[in-house]
């Protein structure tokens, strides 16, 4: 089967509406199926600014964002939406059960998917726990579940549309460092296909990414693994003793 999922940004810049100064300027990178890479950067880089540009939450102002080859601006939405899915900072929840946001993507997944969905992302065990289980009660923008658990019930939630690529804008910040570990280790061997694109502060988090982009003020200033980037990047080596 032919693998897809693949992602290119080249020499893309970007400004919010209505901002003079670009947000993101001349970022260019590839990002292949089977490969996940982090995007580490201090506040206001423009890490979520970048993600959203895959899903045009914005488009590029110069350059080209091109997933499987094609620039997003000529994909209909469906398509994109079909492919690619994106947990945001601040996940979002909405009032029902919990197997209604769950299948908010696919409305027709069986309920053995949402518990696989659910085990990957470490989120099964506290479903469980609960009397009414998938027919849980969700209040209006999760505010009945801890900030942990909602990050958790989103990730299943991108996961049970089986997207090829994966976009986790800081998805593992409000887990401990053990839980992030299971949950990044169950993701990798369930979407060892997909394209993952992880916007991280926890160096635990991106350590083990095939590339990790370093963004300073909107550009990439450093790139590598992490044993290369701990070598060649103050920035890096900045972010990791901080
Ligand atoms: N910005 C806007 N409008 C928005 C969102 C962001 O003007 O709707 C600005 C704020 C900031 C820059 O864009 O100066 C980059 O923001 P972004 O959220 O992309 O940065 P980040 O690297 O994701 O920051 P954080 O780690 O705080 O989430």
């Amino acid at each position: 089967a032919a693998r897809a999922g693949r992602v290119e940004f080249r020499n893309v810049t970007f400004a919010y509406p209505g901002a003079e100064a670009p947000v993101l300027s001349d970022i260019s990178f590839t990002a292949e199926p089977g490969q996940t890479v982090a995007i580490i950067g201090s506040t206001g880089a423009g890490k979520s600014s970048l993600l959203g540009l895959l899903p045009r939450l914005y488009d590029a102002a110069s350059g080209e964002v091109l997933l499987d080859g094609v620039p997003v601006t000529r994909l209909d939405r469906a398509e994109i939406t079909q492919r690619v899915a994106m947990v945001p900072q601040r996940p979002y929840l909405f009032s029902g059960t919990i197997g209604h946001n769950l299948r908010f993507g696919k409305p027709e997944a069986t309920e053995q998917e949402l518990w696989e969905a659910l085990t990957v992302a470490q989120a099964a065990d506290f479903v469980q726990d609960k009397a009414a289980g998938l027919d849980s009660r969700i209040s209006q923008g999760g505010t009945n579940v801890s900030g942990g658990q909602r990050q958790r019930l989103c990730i299943a939630r991108a996961l049970v549309t089986e997207p090829k690529v994966y976009l986790f804008d800081d998805s593992f910040s409000a887990l401990d460092v053990a839980t992030d570990a299971r949950l990044r280790r169950a993701l990798k061997a369930k979407t060892a296909d997909a394209t993952v694109i992880i916007v991280g502060q926890r160096v635990s988090t991106i350590a083990d990414a095939d590339q990790i982009l370093v963004l300073d003020k909107g550009r990439i200033v450093d790139r590598g693994t992490h044993e290369e980037l701990l070598e060649s990047s103050s920035t890096y080596q900045e972010i990791v003793e901080s």
